[in-house]
Order: structure tokens, then C-alpha cells, then sequence
């Protein structure tokens, strides 16, 4: 019996047949887990890579030390001088040769990251292909880093504005998507060019801009250390985002949707829909088909075809389900599906489906697990205040076919979060726009449209060409 379990433990680590694609992006059961300066290091201590499915060990990673970090910052600030004079479109030739070789492992690397996160094999190809597009969306801003020029009131001067590479930049990603969010981050900040450096790094000086995703409550202690050296913080934090179902939506378009937002990712994206707000004419329709497809909903290995559901990344994020059920219980949350762990080796939760007022505490906190939390409105107005009741301010979504409705909803009496939706999903955010929220989400914007100003420094300059000395304001000096 016991050499049996010993044998399956074995089955499962590195050596697993199923596992052998891992060899095909270069790793090995033991691997070096720093790179610095053109080689693979790894001087610090040793950790285990888990499957958070059955929660066995893949390989082990032998982390940077102190020195391994110290050796990498010298080369990059020594790299960093010398990138920034590169003409930005070669850098941009750069970030595209990264996509090209993304693109030839894309299917491997998607793999590996839905092995080590939990998150569904399509979702694990889509965070590579993100990352991919982000590089090719790089490339084109390469031309496009432009500065205006702007009429000065004196004569025989001029004014412009120049954009010019921060330094370095520092990057800390969250486990939820180890991949696309450096990738929104490196990307641009390389063409931009700096160098950019992924670890932890906040009291760092030598650091210009600390951009960091996770919990609002981290990201505020990240802001704080930041800001005592004066560096720059661009920050993606909690998420706490509605779906407002208004009572003339397609309802299973709508039904679809929401399935997507709370159930996708195992309900651990930022962007994953939290509560659910539908209108008291539809709200019966809308709970009953969303029961129906909950149940329908396949729970199991995140690596295999037809899964929906796979586990949460750790242990103690399943603790922290349970925990959260217990609270939602006690402020009164009425538990339509789900609510339980599932038994099993892996990080297993069932989707849930919670009835719950949307005043009480725990609907102001994000969970982060497939739990959404419905609730019932009567007017767009009451839906609005209810939207933008939470501190947190990073996506939401409304599901009309009226005009006046979208236009209220995206306007100054509208949604108050980054990224404001119109019949789709709060999640699944194209690169190609600016991502990020308000209030407790912190901020900064990643990724499109012009976030990456956000990786250089503006100068503005003002030049005269003449052999007077005309003042602005008029004034007359001496
Ligand atoms: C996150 O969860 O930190 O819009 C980012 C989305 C993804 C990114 C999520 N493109 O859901």
C-alpha cells in the first residue's frame, strides 16, 4: 500500500510523462532561478514548484541570492546607459524578436503556466498570447513615442516636449498572471528604454518606477516605501467588480457573461466579476439560468479538455475561502450554490452563488474565489450608487441595449472604475486600451493607449533661437 503511494507521489513530480513538454522550454527538475547578465544563477535558498491541483511537487527552483540581485543591478545599470541611446525603433526590433520567440514556445508555455497556477489550459495559452501581443503592440509604439510642440508666447522661441527613458524600472507581478503582467510592464518599458528588472525591489534607489500588481493592502505599503525616496509607483490593485443586469439585456449573453467573470480563473483575476446586480423585473430569470449553468460547470484538472473550473492556487487560499463563506454567513449571505471545499488532494472550491445586501462589510472586500455575491435593484441610478458603493475601482460592466442607459453609465454620473464595459464581461481586458482602476485599485494605467508615458520621464523645453531675452508674463527685469 505504501509503496504504491510512493510510487504515484513519484508519477506525479517532474518525471510524469505528461510533464515532458517542460523539457522543450529548458527545465530540468532542478532549476536556476535568476538571470543575470546574460547567464542563469541561483545562489539563494531552494523552493518547490507545486501543482496546485494535487498540491505535488514539479521541480525545484534555486532562488537569487542578495549578491545574485547585487550583480544583476550593477549590469543593469550599466546596460541601462547604454540601452537608452539605442534608437527607440531598434529597441522595438528587440521586443519583437522576444514576441518571435514567445510565439515558437507558445503552446509549452502555456502549459507551464497553467500547471503551476491552476488556471485552465486556454487561459494559460491566452496569458502567453497576451504577452505576445503586447510585443507586437511594442514594436508600433517604437515609432510613436512623440512629444508635441507647443506655440510659446515669446518671440523667436520655441517649445517641446521630450520624452526620455526613466533608468530602470522594477516590476512585481502577482501569481495570477505570472506571465501577461510583466509583459504589459517590460514590453513598453523597454522600448521606452530602460531596463527593467523583476523581483522585489521597493527601497531600491537605484529603481526609478516600482509598477506593482496585488492586494491593495500591499500596494499601499509598496506606495509608501516608494514614495519615501521620492520614486515613481504605478500600481494595479484590488478589484472589486460588478455586472449590472438592466431588465431589457440579452439575458444569456448577459448569463454567459457572468459565468466567464466569476467562474473563470477560479474567480482570482483582478477583473473577476464579485457581485452581481440585476434588475427586480429579471432578477428570478437571470439566478435561475445562472444556477442551471453553475451546475453544468466541469471542476477538475486545469490541464485537461473541457475543464471550466480548475483549483485555487494554494492551500491557504482555500482556507481563506472557507473563512470568507463563514463571514458571508454571518452577515447574512444566503447561500444559493456551492459554499463548500471539494475533498481532494488539489486546492479544489465549489462556484458559488451568494444572495446578499449590498451594504454589509464583507460585499465591500475581495475574495479572491469564484463567489458572487447577486443583489437587486430598481432603477439604473440605485445600480450606479450600488456599483461605485466599494473602495475598490478597477472594472465593471452594464448589460443594456439602450442608448441612454450605455451613455449614463460611461459618463460623470456613470461607472466610477478604470475600465467601464458595455455587454461583456468585467474580465478579459484587450491590450490594446489602458488597464487599471481607481481609488483602492490604485492608479496606474498598464499595457495601451498611452500608459506608456508612465515609463518615461517629460521634459519640457523651452528654446530660444533669438538674441532677446523677452520674459513670459510679461515681466521687465532690469
Ligand atoms: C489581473 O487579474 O491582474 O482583463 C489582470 C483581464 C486580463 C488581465 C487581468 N486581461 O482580465
Amino acid at each position: 500500500m505504501l509503496q504504491k503511494k510512493t510510487l504515484r507521489k513519484q508519477e506525479m513530480g517532474f518525471s510524469r510523462k505528461d510533464y515532458e513538454f517542460l523539457t522543450e522550454i529548458g527545465l530540468s527538475s532542478s532549476n536556476l532561478g535568476c538571470f543575470v547578465n546574460g547567464t542563469w544563477k541561483g545562489s539563494g535558498p531552494t523552493i518547490s514548484t507545486v501543482n496546485p491541483a494535487n498540491n505535488q511537487k514539479i521541480a525545484e527552483v534555486i532562488e537569487g541570492s542578495i549578491q545574485d540581485y547585487e550583480e544583476g543591478m550593477q549590469a543593469c545599470s550599466e546596460a541601462a546607459k547604454i540601452w537608452m541611446q539605442v534608437p527607440a525603433p531598434k529597441r522595438g526590433d528587440i521586443v519583437r524578436q522576444i514576441g518571435d520567440a514567445l510565439r515558437s514556445k507558445l503552446l509549452q508555455l502555456g502549459r507551464l503556466v497553467s500547471l503551476e497556477m491552476g488556471k485552465i489550459l486556454p487561459e494559460g495559452i491566452g496569458e502567453v498570447q497576451e504577452i505576445i501581443d503586447m510585443c507586437d503592440f511594442a514594436v508600433g509604439l517604437s515609432r510613436q513615442l512623440n512629444g508635441s510642440i507647443i506655440p510659446s508666447e515669446r518671440p523667436n522661441h520655441m517649445m517641446l516636449e521630450m520624452w526620455n527613458p526613466l533608468g530602470i524600472v522594477g516590476v512585481i507581478t502577482a501569481f495570477n498572471f505570472p506571465c501577461a503582467v510583466l509583459g504589459w510592464n517590460a514590453c513598453i518599458a523597454l522600448v521606452c528604454g530602460n531596463c527593467v528588472v523583476w523581483k522585489a525591489i521597493a527601497k531600491d534607489r537605484r529603481i526609478h518606477l516600482v509598477s506593482f500588481t496585488g492586494s491593495s493592502k500591499v500596494g499601499l505599503k509598496v506606495q509608501q516605501t516608494v514614495n519615501e525616496r521620492f520614486g515613481k509607483c504605478l500600481l494595479e490593485l484590488s478589484g472589486n467588480n460588478a455586472i449590472i443586469v438592466m431588465d431589457d439585456a440579452d439575458i444569456p449573453l448577459a448569463v454567459r457573461s457572468v459565468l466567464f467573470a466569476a467562474v473563470g480563473t477560479a474567480g482570482q483575476r483582478c477583473t473577476t466579476c464579485r457581485r452581481l446586480l440585476v434588475h427586480e423585473n429579471v432578477y428570478q430569470t437571470v439566478v435561475d439560468q445562472l444556477l442551471d449553468v453553475y451546475k453544468q460547470v466541469k471542476i477538475g484538472d486545469p490541464l485537461e479538455k473541457g475543464t471550466l473550473l480548475g483549483p485555487l492556487h494554494t492551500p491557504t487560499s482555500r482556507k481563506n475561502f472557507e473563512k470568507g463563506i463563514e463571514i458571508i454567513k454571518s452577515q447574512g449571505g444566503k447561500i444559493l450554490t456551492g459554499g463548500g471545499i471539494i475533498e481532494s488532494e488539489g486546492n479544489f472550491v465549489q462556484p458559488t452563488i451568494v444572495e446578499i445586501s449590498p451594504n454589509v462589510d464583507v460585499v465591500k472586500e475581495e475574495l479572491f474565489a469564484p463567489v458572487l455575491y447577486v443583489m437587486k435593484f430598481k432603477t439604473l441610478k440605485e445600480a450606479i450608487e450600488i456599483n461605485n458603493s466599494v473602495p475598490q475601482g478597477l472594472s465593471s460592466s452594464i448589460f443594456t441595449r439602450k442608448p441612454e442607459y450605455i451613455f449614463k453609465w460611461i459618463g460623470p454620473q456613470g461607472s466610477d472604475t478604470g475600465i467601464v464595459n458595455v455587454n461583456i464581461p468585467t474580465n478579459g481586458a484587450e491590450i490594446g486600451g489602458a488597464f487599471g482602476g481607481e481609488k483602492a485599485t490604485g492608479g496606474g494605467r498598464e499595457a495601451g493607449s498611452d500608459s506608456w508615458k508612465q515609463y518615461m520621464r517629460r521634459s519640457t523645453c523651452t528654446i530660444n533661437y533669438g538674441n532677446e531675452l523677452p520674459l513670459a508674463q510679461g515681466i521687465n527685469f532690469g
